[in-house]
């Protein structure tokens, strides 16, 4: 990251969002008039034709370049949507000041009607997400595998990743526990190239056809549309312990790669193998992963239910803020290659099964480009919502394996568009054209906003000089050898090993992950109310690990039963690059609350504000009142400040009780008491703590420390200083949490 430029935007951004009314003219301050309507006029709108012209490409042409500019709202003149300007737009044509509407009122009738039709079917699957521009530069490291011309060295492309949660709808929170999409279209200058994948590298199933069926079990109950966004709940926990391939995918929901910190911090995986071709016309088959710069985190279990009601919004925010304040987020796209064998197994392990992963420790993932997020959308709906991902758009030089879950998604992504995005002309909206050159002799259809040119759009043709004509350059499908075989609705048998890899997964957790993955287990098998669902779960647990069947069990009041699936320890180790715990990472973009009392003073705060932009995080000084004190613009209120928000508290002062805080009780007496500090910044302390978040104090603020109960604990910091206790929380902030905190009660 260049040092100094992102954090001057983080300044800029965090000083913008503080006082909003500076950027609406008129509002107090802000140094323009104060104004109603805006009284000067300037340019008209260009006519529609114009503004509607794609700016990057045609659907017939091959015109790119910047992204189009939306110019809504900037012309001086209210018009119709056929450009006749308004004289009145508040008030229906009504037969008198007291009559009904007429029908002839066709500015209402259109304003109204077309606002009844704003929305469109939310996706059926990956409903909840958000989206950015980027761009994705190739290292050229993966030109000897594959002829894909954006991999080639030095090669830049413009990327629109959305990242998306599964089960919930439009409008469910971003923290649930739950899988997260992590979608990119690449727009390659030989065609789009749509990587569709997830934060976990396995799937449910193993065969496309079953789909639905795991989707229908996770949604809701579709007599009363609840729970929503959630796995806790008995259809889902039925399916998961009935179809035991779905166990691996399910302890990796159960760990705390369900609930990732952002999405800045989730890795990505195809999942599938695909098969690569180079010039000299080898193939590979190779899984593609996302590796984020700043490591992979999540956030604790209470703290995302606590977020899923503070702030629903958690993950969408993170991802636009971090890009407004300039702390891009990255990954690099990696390979792991294996040979393009005839079983299509790399040691031992079946490459066509969704289901199982290939152990990095077995084969490392090559990096071969970086990704780059640095645009917000323009607009949600045309971007965000519009956005079509397709598994069948590729570029030469990548092809798909017969995965039988990937063959599936080969129809689906491509259908289900056509209810999603009313018709066939989907690839015509802005954010879905490509940036290559089109000619397709695709025709009419909903929605078609082509002119096509020509009379002969079939091949062979004589009318139109026998254009277009293929090449030998396009897109190949790799000539692989289909052995001869009966048609059978059957799975190859190495596909029924459903328990090794769930059994590694676990052994490549630390201690308190697997605590994690306990308490998780627990608490959504105790959500369902069919006993015997439970028991079946707790059945697959005895055939994972003997240790979390015991605990979860326990848990559950029920008998802990014997496994039923033979372990064999030889063919299971542990792959340590799993874990989440250990090593050091950027703490680009985290967020540090400030604690001060304006009654004390705000000794040393301003430095290490200063500090903390410098170091590329943010501050948000928390203070009992909204304002300016001291010349330190205040940020957050003790009423709009929770936990969840920061990812480390530094307490400046000890405020007392301010008149609008709720009266605290003393438990025991059960009566009204008076606390020494205010017990809304009590609650923020004590909920970072809990939740192994690192805590700083100087000065007065060491007091609350005390007062609280957890001075000297692991990742509390009692310093002379701002500049000292910063310090120390920074190192904290590289291993992300405390760790020490969480109770390990397994090996
Ligand atoms: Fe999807 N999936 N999926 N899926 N999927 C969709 O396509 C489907 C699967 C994934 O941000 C849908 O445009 C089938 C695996 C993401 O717009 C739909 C099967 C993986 C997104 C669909 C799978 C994914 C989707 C719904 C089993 C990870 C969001 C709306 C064969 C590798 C894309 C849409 C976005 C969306 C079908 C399994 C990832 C219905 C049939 C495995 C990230 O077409």
């Amino acid at each position: 990251m260049d040092a100094s430029k992102p954090v001057k935007k983080i300044k800029d951004a965090v000083e913008k969002a503080v006082t909003p009314g500076d950027r609406i003219p008129g509002s107090p301050g802000s140094g323009t008039p104060s104004l109603a309507e805006p009284t000067t006029p300037i340019e008209p709108l260009p006519p529609k034709s114009e503004q509607d012209a794609p700016e990057t490409v045609t659907p017939t042409g091959a015109e790119t370049g910047a992204p189009k500019v939306s110019k809504s709202q900037q012309g001086a003149y209210l018009t119709t949507s056929q450009g006749a300007r308004l004289r009145d737009t508040d008030h229906s044509l009504k037969a008198g000041t007291r009559g009904p509407t007429l029908l002839q009122d066709h500015h209402f009738r259109e304003k109204i009607s077309h606002f009844d039709h704003e929305r469109i079917p939310e996706r059926v699957v990956h409903a909840r997400g958000a989206g950015a521009h980027g761009t994705f530069t190739a290292y050229g490291t993966a030109s000897e595998i594959t002829k894909a011309g954006f991999l080639a060295k030095g090669k830049e492309t413009q990327v629109f990743v959305r990242f998306s949660t599964v089960l919930g709808s439009r409008g469910s929170a971003d923290t649930v526990r739950d899988t997260r999409g992590f979608a990119t279209k690449f727009y390659t200058d030989e065609g789009t190239f749509d990587l569709i994948g997830n934060n976990i590298p396995v799937f449910f199933i193993q065969d496309a056809i079953k789909f639905p069926d795991i989707i229908h079990a996770g949604k809701w109950h579709p007599d009363r549309e609840i729970p929503q966004a959630q796995s806790a709940h008995d259809t889902f926990w039925d399916f998961v312990s009935l179809h035991t391939e779905a166990q691996h995918h399910t302890i990796w929901n159960m760990s705390d790669r369900g609930i990732p910190r952002s999405y800045r911090h989730m890795e990505g995986f195809g999942v599938h193998t695909f098969r690569l071709i180079n010039e000299a016309g080898e193939t590979v088959l190779a899984k593609f992963h996302w590796k984020p710069k700043l490591g992979v985190h999540s956030l604790d279990w209470e703290e995302a239910q606590l977020a899923g009601g503070v702030d629903p919004d958690f993950h969408r925010r993170d991802l636009y803020d971090s890009i407004e304040a300039g702390a891009f987020p990255e990954w690099e796209l990696g390979l792991q290659v294996f040979p393009d064998t005839e079983d299509e197994t790399f040691a031992g392990i079946d490459l066509l099964d969704p289901t199982k992963i290939v152990p990095e420790e077995l084969a490392p993932v090559q990096p071969v480009g970086k990704l780059v997020l640095n645009g917000v959308p323009t607009n949600f709906h045309a971007e965000v919502e519009q956005v079509a991902f397709v598994l069948g758009h590729l570029p030469p030089g990548i092809d798909v394996t017969n995965d039988p879950l990937l063959q599936g998604r080969l129809f689906s992504y491509l259908d289900t568009q056509l209810t999603r995005l009313g018709g066939p002309n989907h690839s015509q909206i802005p954010i879905n054209r490509p940036h290559a050159p089109v000619n397709d002799m695709l025709r009419d259809g909903f929605h078609q906003h082509a002119v096509h040119g020509g009379v002969a759009p079939y091949r062979p043709n004589s009318l139109d000089g026998g254009n277009p004509s293929t090449t030998d350059t396009g897109f190949l499908d790799i000539p692989v050898r289909v052995a001869e075989s009966t048609k059978v609705r059957e799975n190859p048998v190495s596909f029924d090993d459903h328990f090794s890899q769930v059994r590694l997964f676990w052994r490549s957790m630390s201690p308190v992950e697997k605590e994690h993955i306990i308490r998780a287990y627990t608490f959504e098998l105790a959500k369902c109310y069919e006993q015997a669902i439970k028991e079946r779960q707790v059945q697959c647990l005895a055939n994972i690990d003997p240790v979390l069947c015991e605990q979860v069990a326990t848990g559950l009041g029920l008998p802990v039963p014997k496994p039923t699936v033979p372990f064999d320890d030889a063919e299971v180790e542990a792959s340590p690059v799993l874990s989440q715990v250990g090593g050091e990472w950027p703490a680009d973009g985290r967020l540090i609350g400030i604690v001060v009392d304006p009654a004390a003073g705000l000794d040393g705060v301003e430095e290490v504000r200063t500090a903390i932009f410098a170091a590329g995080m943010v501050p948000l000084v928390i203070a009992p009142h909204g304002g300016v004190v001291d010349g330190v613009t205040v940020q957050r209120t003790f009423a709009t400040a929770r936990s969840i928000e920061f990812d480390a508290i530094l307490l400046a002062g000890a405020p007392a009780p301010a008149p609008d805080a709720l009266p605290a009780r003393d438990a025991k007496a059960g009566t009204p008491s008076s606390p020494a500090v205010d017990p809304r910044v009590t609650l923020l302390v004590e909920e970072a703590w809990r939740h192994a978040k690192a805590i700083g104090a100087w000065g007065a603020g060491v007091t609350v420390l005390e007062q609280t109960g957890i001075a000297g604990t692991p990742g509390v910091v009692a310093a002379d200083a701002g500049a000292t206790a910063l310090t120390e929380l920074q190192a904290l902030l590289a291993k992300h949490r405390v760790w020490q905190r969480f109770p390990a009660t397994v090996a």
